[in-house]
């Protein structure tokens, strides 16, 4: 994707300025331990990036586990375009989705795409879903577009833990404290977060982690509005339902320790 090793054992990601700004407000905010560290931009072969924290120095073999939190489906609303590669994913997954006229133009809207995709997988009933994993050996696995049950994603947490109850466990305390800090939270309060992840991490030295990334679609709210973030979005109320999700994944942790 987007991001790329440097020299110095930081990573660069391609510079984009809706995130930087979100990255040098969270360095001082409740949420600076959840975050990587932000060192600031760089430009480099005539291309601006931002340099964070590289979040897997120092671990041996790391599995890597990237759950996409709410996506925005409203700014998809007004791409009325029909997208071919869209209907072509879409197919993928499953060749009986599109409708036929879908079938017949090859093609989908973005928004019926978007929609599509967070009903298949846990994302509607979730509120957030595995976007992919790295094993031990490098094998990338992205294929979660239908692990949307309780059941399913418990089964493919316990795959991704190899059944190893201290790392779940370890995940789970993490999230408890991340749910703490987003109470103490002022960028939290002020901040719809569209689009961003939790990246699990762990090793074969048992070290685990989880880290918010990707704040590329993280907006300010107005003065006037204040979020609960515990509630599902619907028109006009800006809401991203980010507690939803880190509550469902608190929950099937535990279900996960449980088994
Ligand atoms: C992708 O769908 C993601 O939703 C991308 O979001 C989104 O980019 C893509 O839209 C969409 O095709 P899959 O993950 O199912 O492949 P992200 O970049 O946050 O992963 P946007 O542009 O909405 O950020 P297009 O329009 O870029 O293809
Ligand atoms: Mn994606």
């Amino acid at each position: 994707g987007n991001v790329r090793l440097s020299e110095g054992g930081e990573v660069l990601k391609r510079f984009c300025e809706v995130e930087a700004i979100c990255l040098q407000a969270l360095m001082s905010d409740a949420l600076c331990q959840f975050v990587p560290h932000y060192f600031g931009h760089i430009s480099q072969d005539s291309e601006q990036y931002i340099r964070l924290e590289d979040l897997l120095s120092g671990l041996k073999n790391p599995v890597i586990m990237d759950c996409k939190m709410e996506e925005e489906i409203i700014k998809a609303r007004s791409k009325t375009s029909v997208r071919s590669d869209m209907y072509q994913k879409m197919v993928k997954v499953d060749p009986t989705a599109p409708t036929a006229e879908e079938h017949v133009q090859k093609g989908v809207t973005k928004l019926r795409y978007l929609q599509w995709r967070d009903d298949s997988s846990s994302t509607s009933s979730l509120g957030f879903r595995i976007e992919g994993i790295v094993m031990e050996n490098g094998k990338v696995l992205r294929d979660f577009y239908k692990t949307r049950t309780e059941a399913q994603v418990t089964e493919t947490l316990l795959t991704f833990t190899r059944r190893q109850v201290h790392i779940l466990e370890a995940y789970e305390s993490r999230l408890q404290a991340l749910n703490e800090a987003l109470k103490e939270s002022n960028f939290f309060n002020r901040h719809e977060i569209i689009g961003s992840s939790l990246l699990f991490v762990h090793d074969s030295n048992s070290k685990a982690n989880i880290w918010m990334i990707d704040f590329g679609k993280t907006i300010p709210t107005p003065e006037d509005v204040h979020l609960r973030h515990d509630i599902p979005w619907v028109e006009g109320n800006r809401e991203d339902g980010y507690l939803i999700g880190l509550t469902s994944l608190i929950t099937l942790l535990g279900e996960a320790i449980k088994q």
